[in-house]
């Protein structure tokens, strides 16, 4: 595998037994794992194809390089385990197992979409999924995700939060307070780092202090740290197997659990940082080898290596994931648009009407009478 900056070191190092829990995966997990991985290739291909025809506005930052991530640690987890993430989200969305018309939808910005459409690339939320976001803020989604572990702890769940974040995200003050307060508290979370070395056209060792051993990153807060090829489905899936147990509080007691960590994926994105980027800040030989370490082709191949699938049953998957992503694309593309009201439903928890000139919203007359009857 490789360290943050792309040398070679042992995967396994932090693991605290040999063992290997994808050896244990049936042929049919496997196979589902592997086709997780070309849905959200294939969706992230028909997402670009869309954007450039407009039908996609906004934003829209492709996970294609980065599946392996999303797909080898939530197979890790229980379905009840909350999950968010950052705003390259697609994959993290359709890997907890949002339908692709819905996610479709929503960066087409239907009705239909998981937000109504109004969300788009960046906001993909699916509550019973327990996926919350889909955030835009760099390293905003870190103090959430302590929320959400927070109110694991709080209510004495054995539940698990996966906090997925940025190399750039490493760098702002919101993750660090997050980091502190999770291990404060013994929050039941993992910061999955989504390591793919850039952040926008910044490569990690010009813009992060101690890029070469991010483990310093985690001793600063006393905190669990461990590294996995994010390049290896089978390789991420040992690592957050072995890491979410430990974290997990049995009983939802805080002292039944080895708290918050910190996990290194290494990974590579493939794709601009977003649709809009001329890339002059890496080489097509650098993309090109990593294009060589393709983990759908990989785990592909192991699998046909092993001979617990054939050729014939890995294009067949492939298909299906086509078929489903060409669904996808009509029906997102023949579901109508929220309707101009649709701007003021979903903003506060009690809608409000529409401002109009000379309108004050109830609660701000109701605090002036309050204010009036005072005096
Ligand atoms: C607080 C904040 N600062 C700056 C930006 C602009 N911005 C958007 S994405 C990005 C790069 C983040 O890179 P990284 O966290 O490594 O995630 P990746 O794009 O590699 O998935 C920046 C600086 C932002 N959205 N939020
Ligand atoms: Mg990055």
């Amino acid at each position: 595998m490789t360290t943050a900056t792309g040398k070679k070191s042992n995967a396994r190092a932090n693991r605290s037994d040999d063992a290997r829990p994808s050896e244990k995966l049936s042929d049919e997990q496997l196979l589902q794992m592997l086709y997780d991985m070309m849905l959200i290739r294939r969706f992230e291909e028909r997402a670009m194809q869309s954007y450039m025809q407009q039908k996609i506005g906004g934003f829209c930052h492709i996970y294609i390089g980065q599946e392996a991530v999303a797909v080898g640690s939530v197979a890790a987890l229980r379905p009840d385990d909350p999950i968010i993430t950052a705003y390259r989200d697609h994959g993290h969305a359709l890997a907890r197992g949002m339908h692709p018309d819905h996610c479709m939808a929503e960066m087409f910005g239907k009705i239909t979409g998981c937000a109504k459409g109004k969300g788009g690339s960046m906001h993909m939320f699916d509550r019973p999924n327990e996926m919350y976001g889909g955030h835009a803020i760099v390293g905003g989604q870190c103090p959430l995700g302590v929320g959400l572990g927070f109110a694991i702890q709080y209510q004495k769940l054995d539940r698990v939060c996966l906090c997925y974040l940025g190399d750039g995200a490493l760098n702002q003050g919101a993750f660090h307070e997050a980091m502190n307060l999770a291990a404060i508290w013994k929050l039941p979370v993992l910061f999955a780092l989504e390591n793919n070395m850039y952040s926008m056209g910044t490569h990690i060792e010009r813009g992060t202090s101690a890029a070469h051993d991010l483990s310093k990153k985690a001793a600063a807060y006393d905190m669990r740290y461990a590294e996995c090829d994010g390049m290896s489905t089978t390789d991420v899936y040992d690592c957050f197997v072995d890491q979410v147990a430990r974290t997990r509080p049995v009983d939802g007691d805080p002292d039944n659990s080895e708290g918050p960590a910190l996990i290194n994926v290494v990974t590579y994105r493939y794709q601009g940082h977003s649709m809009s980027d001329p890339q002059k800040y890496r080489t097509r030989e650098e993309v090109g080898e990593k294009q060589n370490e393709d983990p759908i082709t990989t785990l592909s191949r192991q699998l046909m290596d092993q001979q617990r699938a054939t050729q014939e049953q890995v294009d067949e998957l492939d298909g299906k994931a086509k078929q489903a992503v060409r669904d996808a694309v009509k029906f997102a593309d023949q579901s109508p648009e929220p309707d101009i009201e649709e701007l003021y439903t979903d903003v506060y928890n009690e809608p409000y009407p529409p401002y109009r000139k000379g309108d004050l919203p109830e609660m701000v007359k109701k605090a002036e009478g309050d204010e009036s009857d005072s005096r």
